[in-house]
């Protein structure tokens, strides 16, 4: 029996290993990455049992993924093997400032052909049984039409578990345009009880141009229907309103890095630790406050995993940033 479900693609990346732009970039580190796999691992260091539902290719990039997966302790019964097809792959260049750029290799991969049949295997295997979280993110619908359907038949067991349902937008570009995401993103944000996303993704679905405040962002997007809305703000931390609330907007400052080292993988992760604090009974604010502390922890280390926190180092990250900054080292 697992507390947490999540289905996706988890990809190889080669993350360049000296800052400045992809055109530079001659040496690479191999990690394992991917939005909901990240999510998943997260979710399982702070403690949590989670399934992850996937395909990888029957090759060594899938078994790096399911021996990094299964070493960390998820559920990897239900991650397939691909005969057909190859593990995906990605390239990202470093960036301290701005958004990395990412080359995909990862078209009619093994984890794009991820199939309604693969969800009611899992299912089948006892993969939502007493589940009590579905995560999404916007990743998967954008793969393939396979895939769309898999996050819908998954929706479907979910809601017969009686799980939280939470999307976590995350945009593509490289994978698809504003204009063939929005309508999906948004019929999917309707039908969640958590939608989460960066100010620029919950304007897209919305259908506001840029330039509003994240509060009224997290407004609208309550508007669409689910109960609750966070706007992932990185440096600036985060801010969230609830529907039986909807007029007040809790607020709650980053975590503050003396370097970012490496975002990316930082918004997933401050999924987790939502996500985490949620299950253990936690109030909106301090689910932020644990979301913010995950993400930096992940900001300040190279890679989407390698800085995740477990629990003691959570809570040491959390009392550090409540008195004063954090400190040198936390053990
Ligand atoms: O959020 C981090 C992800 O972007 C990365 O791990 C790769 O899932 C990924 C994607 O599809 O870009």
């Amino acid at each position: 029996m697992t507390e947490v479900v999540t289905l996706g693609e988890c990809l190889i990346a080669f993350v360049a290993t000296t800052p400045g732009p992809l055109a530079e970039a001659a040496t690479f580190d191999r990690i394992v990455a991917g939005a909901e796999a990240n999510v998943a691992v997260g979710l399982a260091r702070l403690g949590h049992e989670v399934s992850f539902i996937g395909r990888v290719g029957a090759d060594g990039f899938g078994d790096a993924i399911r021996r990094r997966l299964r070493g960390e302790g998820v559920r990897t019964v239900d991650l397939a093997t691909d005969d057909a097809a190859t593990t995906g792959l990605l390239f990202r260049e470093r960036r301290v400032l701005g958004p990395a750029h990412v080359v995909y290799a990862r078209q009619a991969s093994a984890g794009s052909r991820l199939s309604p049949a693969d969800v009611d295997r899992a299912a089948a295997g006892g993969a939502f049984d007493g589940a009590r979280w579905l995560h999404l993110t916007g990743i998967t619908p954008a793969l393939s039409a396979d895939a769309r359907s898999a996050v819908e038949r998954a929706i479907e067991y979910a809601r017969d578990a009686d799980a939280t349902l939470s999307l976590d937008v995350n945009l593509r570009r490289r994978l698809w345009s504003d204009e063939a995401a929005a309508p999906v993103l948004r019929d999917l944000a309707r039908r969640v009880d958590i939608l989460l996303g960066n100010p620029d993704e919950l304007a897209v679905i919305t259908g506001h141009g840029p330039g509003h405040e994240p509060a009224a962002l997290v407004r609208a997007a309550l508007d669409l229907g689910p109960g609750i809305v966070v706007a992932k703000l990185g440096g600036r931390g985060a801010v969230a309103s609830d529907r039986d609330d909807a007029d007040t907007t809790v607020a709650r400052p980053a975590v503050s890095l003396p370097v970012v080292v490496d975002p990316v993988g930082a918004g997933d992760v401050f999924c987790a630790g939502f996500i985490a604090a949620r299950l253990e009974g936690a109030d909106l604010p301090t689910a932020l406050e644990h979301g913010n502390a995950c993400g930096a922890a992940v900001a300040a280390a190279v890679g989407d995993l390698t800085g995740l926190p477990d629990r003691a180092e959570l809570q040491a990250i959390l009392g550090a940033s409540r008195e004063d900054g954090l400190p040198d080292t936390i053990r």
